[in-house]
């Protein structure tokens, strides 16, 4: 750790309340340019153990820019994760206030839950297949508390990786019955096609992006719970939407999920 307890502090209880207000802040490295990894998550930790005293509970975990389009996007090279709670997850087919949030996008991401534990290091895609359940068609809403998407990793890191709202549904299929790498999705925003790719996009197969989870957990001294729900990455670049779009994606083979944000 480069940063006091304090300043972790401070820094975590700032891009909460951002996020719980719709503010936008310039990333915090412009004022912490020394700040480690270790201090990165430090930060996500707290928001989200300010998250549990408020009286939520995990919902889950997510993989972020794990796809190159979205690395190419963000001017990144390695994925990051972050943690999902139940404020941020949305019936399909309901609403998002857009007024809730400052910049929002859409991902098209493949969703996995999970029968057994998982543990790394050393967890891989054939680990993954093994443990999970079903795999399903998922919407996720990032909403970067940095001006303009502008950050570099360890902010987004600290940020909790831009996490904000999901959406889960269609129809779930056991992850071991699908190709996942050729698995074709369709993204469309108002009725039009705005991406479409496979789920080779995301590191050559989803699941590897939920086995870097795990083996990242591991570091950490964590495994992934039996029953949990992972967002492993969008499969093409985020999508901006506002106040009276409709979104949804299709999953071949897993039917599809909509939201509207009003
Ligand atoms: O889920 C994601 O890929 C988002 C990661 C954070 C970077 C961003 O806000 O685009
Ligand atoms: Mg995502």
């Amino acid at each position: 750790m480069t940063l006091q307890a304090s300043q972790l502090d401070a820094l975590a209880e700032h891009l909460h309340d951002c996020q719980l207000n719709a503010r936008d802040t310039l990333k915090i490295t412009d004022d912490h340019p020394d700040m480690s990894w270790d201090d990165a998550y430090a930060i996500q930790d707290r928001i989200l153990a300010a998250k549990l005293a408020r009286g939520a509970r995990i919902a889950g975990y997510k993989a972020g820019l794990t796809s190159h389009a979205k690395m190419k996007q963000m001017g990144v090279t390695d994925p990051v994760f972050g943690f999902l709670v139940d404020d941020y997850t949305v019936p399909e087919g309901s609403e998002i206030k857009a007024s809730e949030l400052i910049h929002p996008k859409v991902e098209p991401e493949i969703a996995f839950v999970t029968k057994t534990e998982l543990k790394g290091p050393g967890c891989s895609i054939a680990n993954v297949l093994a443990a999970a359940d079903v795999v399903l068609p998922g919407i996720e809403v990032i909403d970067s508390r940095y001006r303009d998407f502008k950050f570099d990793l360890k902010s987004v890191v600290a940020d909790n990786t831009s996490a904000s709202r999901f959406v889960v549904g269609g129809r779930a299929v056991c992850a071991r019955s699908v190709d996942l790498r050729t698995t074709g999705i369709v993204l469309e925003k108002n009725g039009e096609v705005v991406a479409l790719g496979a789920g080779a996009a995301v590191l050559g197969h989803p699941a590897a992006a939920v086995a870097m989870l795990v083996n990242h957990l591991g570091r950490r001294g964590k495994t992934l719970p039996a029953g949990s729900l992972v967002l492993s990455g969008g499969i093409t670049e985020a999508v901006a939407v506002q106040a009276g779009d409709n979104v949804t994606l299709r999953v071949q083979g897993m039917g599809s999920v909509s939201v509207r944000f009003v």
